[in-house]
């Protein structure tokens, strides 16, 4: 009997790039197996600094699936910083080169007979897996920087457990796949291959010693480009998202240059123009909530403490140059003048609390609240803030008095701030 010719792409004959092979698919695969596991990481780190101790991280209960968590330090100032701002630039940089892989290893997606032993149907539900959960990861990622709420479900919830999905399928494929890629990697010179106008095709490997996924096209077009000119493409392509998205982290005239900030460049006037995440009107402040009839209540102590406008300005004042980092990955650090957190505490009563329940005047919406560890609270650095940059705070960044505190995520700088308790546990 002949045997039935499969159809389409799923012949080995349909794809005809010289340029796919063992040695393209591993150096993509190296720059990943180096990115991915960065962008892991400062993404757990994220979970922790939102303070899973307290409930607040998002989403709040994952059970087994708590990274180990510690308390959120507050030195350096700029660590929630750094770490939002790689997974953000880096997320976005590492998409070219994800997609360059998969472009890469496009012929195994249409390999025939599609079920061969139910290991390799094993082998391709976890390929399933990878790829799903990193495509879903980068869409879910892609459109909450950009606000964009298209999908029916918390953001933060899809994005962790796609997360899980994803770190299981990475280590497996990882495991499997390691000495493929060294093996690969070795197959040709990253020199040469640089030095090279338009390459002719990877070697065929009938042995399958080197390319035992059969990348190389068994009946490849004439060369037009170069596997080097790949590599640029794909580099100059992480490069100008780079270049557009590292400006979301640079207070100046080069901010303009963020072209994926999604809320636009004009914040408000002189010293309060810089990045708002939710004006006051998008949050209902109203001036009648935040006017003379104001007041800042601390709870905890022995008897309740309240603060007129003018009682917190009789107070000690202190400027702190400080970031705010929001998880969506901006930044921007300002000079806030207001009273320390660990003033407000003594002056409750309580002059070593536990934790700090941070409650704004706003009545709804999410982030209108935050808990802050005791570390948080008791550093000098830490402010209620009712200034910026020489004036009074407006009412977009949180007038009459906002948190702000080192390495903390944007977030739980709580702004508009009405209550206070000092806890003790
Ligand atoms: N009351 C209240 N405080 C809030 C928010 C909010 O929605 N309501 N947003 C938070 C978020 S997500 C961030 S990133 C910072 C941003 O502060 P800014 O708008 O002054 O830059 O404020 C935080 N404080
Ligand atoms: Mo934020």
């Amino acid at each position: 009997m002949a045997e039935r010719r499969p159809p389409g792409p799923f012949r080995p004959q349909a794809w005809r790039s010289p340029l796919r092979g063992p040695w393209l698919t591993s150096v993509l695969g190296a720059v990943l197996l180096v990115g991915m596991p960065i962008l892991i990481v400062t993404g757990l780190l994220s979970y922790v600094a939102y303070g899973p101790q307290f409930g607040q991280a998002l989403p709040p209960d994952v059970g087994w699936l708590r990274p180990p968590t510690f308390p959120w330090p507050t030195r350096p100032v700029w660590l929630y910083r750094l770490n939002q701002g790689v997974h953000v630039v880096l997320g976005l940089v590492l998409i070219p080169v994800v997609l360059a892989k998969l472009w890469s290893v496009i012929p195994r997606l249409f390999a025939w007979p599609p079920v061969r032993s139910p290991a390799q149907a094993l082998e391709r539900a976890s390929l399933a897996l990878l790829v799903g959960s990193i495509l879903f990861e980068i869409v879910t990622g892609v459109l909450n920087v950009q606000y964009y709420y298209a999908f029916p479900f918390s953001f933060y919830t899809a994005h962790y457990y796609g997360a899980w999905v994803f770190i299981g399928a990475f280590v497996a494929h990882v495991t499997i796949k390691l000495p493929a890629m060294l093996r690969g990697l070795r197959s040709r010179s990253l020199r040469a291959e640089l030095r090279t106008p338009t390459s002719e095709p990877e070697p065929p490997d009938p042995d399958g010693l080197v390319d035992p996924d059969g990348l190389v096209a068994p009946d490849p077009r004439p060369a037009t480009m170069s596997r080097r000119a790949v590599l640029g493409l794909v580099g100059g392509g992480s490069l100008l998202v780079a270049a557009v998205t590292v400006p979301q982290h640079v207070d100046g005239p080069l901010r303009s240059v963020a072209l994926l900030l999604p809320r636009g460049l004009r914040y408000g006037e002189g010293p309060n123009d810089f990045q708002v995440n939710k004006t006051a009107e998008a949050a209902g402040i109203t001036p009648a909530r935040t006017g003379a009839g104001w007041r800042l209540t601390l709870l905890g102590g022995p008897r309740p403490v309240e603060l007129d406008r003018a009682a917190l300005l009789a107070l000690p004042q202190h400027d702190e140059t400080l970031p705010i980092a929001c998880v969506e990955g901006w930044s921007t650090t300002q000079t806030w003048r207001g009273v320390r957190l660990r003033d407000l505490a003594a002056l409750a009563g309580v002059p070593r609390p536990a934790s700090a329940f941070v409650a704004s005047v706003q009545e709804t919406g999410p982030f209108r609240s935050a808990v802050l560890a005791r570390n948080q609270v008791l550093d000098p650095k830490s402010l209620l803030a009712v200034g910026v940059n020489g004036a009074e705070l407006s009412l977009d960044h949180g007038f009459p008095a906002r948190v702000i505190v080192p390495a903390l995520p944007g977030v739980h700088n709580t702004k508009w701030v009405g209550l206070i308790e000092f806890r003790a546990v």
